[in-house]
């Protein structure tokens, strides 16, 4: 079979010529007018980017490569063990546009698994850290010690042409994708460990005959077959959420500085790590565990809506409900709470997100402020994962962020390959604002 490599050296040039013909014909596009409450108002609805790998629909949800996520997963291939997609699939699928084959996505979680080592000296810093620095800090911290082996960074420095920048960045985006699982199963031995027990230091390493999710269940210490499949299901669907958000852009906007894939990918994770972004899934778990506690397990609607009701009174967010361009329920949500009520239909903590979701989009309806009042990607994922025993909640961010590495890196891979300039928009001062539209 094709390596990923050798398809994308056939893909590029054409879909380079594509581009051109598209900035010829549409280059002077209108793609609509910015107010000033736009500027203030997180740039919502300011179209200004260009990410090849997924786009996000208000009503539909994602679409990864044209794919919308029911539509794709069944089609995804399946490796040799488990029933869920394996996400080296979802990778190939975004940087190159094309659902591989199983022989291909196997060939390429057999790279990635040759690809997956870590500097000792990473190792070592990992274990040197206190237990208490929060996982995601450990994360982007380790990430960004990596780029002292970027093949990117190497190449530029010694001047190679622009147009072949691309395939040492791929190189890069590769060599790191392999590294996370390690880098994260360390970070997950080492914030679990017993109180006085030593850090993992030597002997956690890749398993060559294991996918690229296996590899991280078995390296984080969890050996069922079920665990997998839900591993594999997660780390398929948080991989990417259009250009706009956060951790993508942030990854996108660093890398049009020509920062290598390390350094880009460590920034978006910074930008991960915050409450109103993939901090949530954390935060989620933590509220539902909490309201249990407080109403038990029989809580009746009515109970859980006056819950509810007094944290919005309170002045705090519901976490996992809301979207800044999702207008529906996320499908993302949808498949994570499908797997749950299969797998886990007994769990008490999954009846009361049923509860919520039954009580929540009506609440946050009322006054018309919030607007969407649906559950997004993070309302369910944390009932998972505690099911099966991983209960660290101030972890959960960081499966999020091994996932979104699939994302971010093809969408940041594909700005390379399209060469795009350093990124830079117009900012304005308040008294500039008044200058402008003000009387005299
Ligand atoms: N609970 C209570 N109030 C909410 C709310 C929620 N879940 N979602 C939005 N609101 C409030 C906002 O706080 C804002 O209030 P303000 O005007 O007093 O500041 C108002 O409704 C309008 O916000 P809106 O335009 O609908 O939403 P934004 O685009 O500003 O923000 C997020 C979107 C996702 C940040 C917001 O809905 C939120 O805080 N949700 C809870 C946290 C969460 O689940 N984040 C994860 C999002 C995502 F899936 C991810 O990135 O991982």
């Amino acid at each position: 079979p094709n390596t990923l490599h050798q398809r994308m050296s056939e893909i590029v040039p054409n879909r380079l010529s594509d581009i051109r013909i598209i900035r010829t014909k549409y280059g002077k596009g209108n793609l609509g007018n910015v107010t000033v409450d736009m500027a203030y108002g997180g740039m919502r609805g300011i179209v200004g980017l260009i990410w090849e790998v997924s786009l996000l629909d208000p009503e539909k949800g994602i679409t990864l490569r044209t794919h919308s996520l029911p539509e794709l997963l069944p089609r995804l291939p399946r490796g040799r063990r488990g029933s869920e997609p394996m996400p080296e699939g979802m990778l190939w699928l975004l940087l190159t546009g094309e659902v591989p084959t199983k022989e291909e996505a196997l060939g390429l979680s057999a790279e990635l698994a040759k690809r997956g080592v870590v500097e000792p000296w990473i190792e070592d810093v990992l274990d040197q850290c206190p237990k208490t620095l929060h996982p995601m800090t450990q994360l982007s911290y380790a990430v960004n010690a990596c780029q002292h082996s970027s093949k990117f960074a190497k190449a530029y420095a010694s001047g190679v042409p622009k147009d072949t920048y691309w395939q040492y960045y791929f190189e890069d985006c590769l060599d790191l994708i392999a590294k996370l699982p390690l880098i994260a199963a360390r970070i997950y031995r080492n914030v679990t460990r017993a109180e006085g027990a030593p850090p993992v230091g030597r002997g956690l390493s890749v398993d060559v005959s294991l996918d690229w999710s296996g590899n991280f269940a078995r390296m984080m210490g969890f050996e069922s077959d079920e665990f997998d499949d839900m591993l594999r299901l997660f780390l398929t669907i948080h991989c990417d959420h259009e250009g706009g958000n956060v951790s993508a852009h942030t990854c996108h906007v660093v890398s049009s500085a020509l920062a290598d894939p390390y350094l880009s990918f460590a920034a978006c994770m910074n930008g991960l790590a915050g409450p109103l972004h993939g901090l949530a899934n954390q935060e989620c778990l933590l509220f539902i565990v909490k309201m249990r506690e407080e109403l038990g397990d029989n809580a009746s609607n009515d109970q859980v809506e006056a819950y509810v009701r007094a944290i919005i009174k309170s002045g705090q967010v519901i976490p996992g409900y809301g979207h800044a361009v999702l207008r529906k329920t996320d499908p993302r949500y949808t498949c994570q709470k499908e797997w749950a009520e299969m797998h886990l239909p007994d769990d008490p903590l999954l009846k009361l997100v049923g509860q919520l979701f039954e009580v929540v989009p009506r609440v946050l309806a009322e006054g018309g402020k919030v607007k969407n009042p649906w559950p997004n990607v993070d309302a369910a994922s944390g009932v998972l994962l505690n099911h099966y025993g991983l209960k660290e909640t101030n972890y959960y961010t960081v499966l999020f962020g091994v996932s979104r590495a699939l994302g971010v890196l093809s969408g940041t891979l594909w700005a390379r390959i399209c060469g795009l300039p350093i990124e830079r928009p117009k900012s304005l001062t308040s008294e500039e604002v008044v200058r402008l539209f003000g009387p005299e």
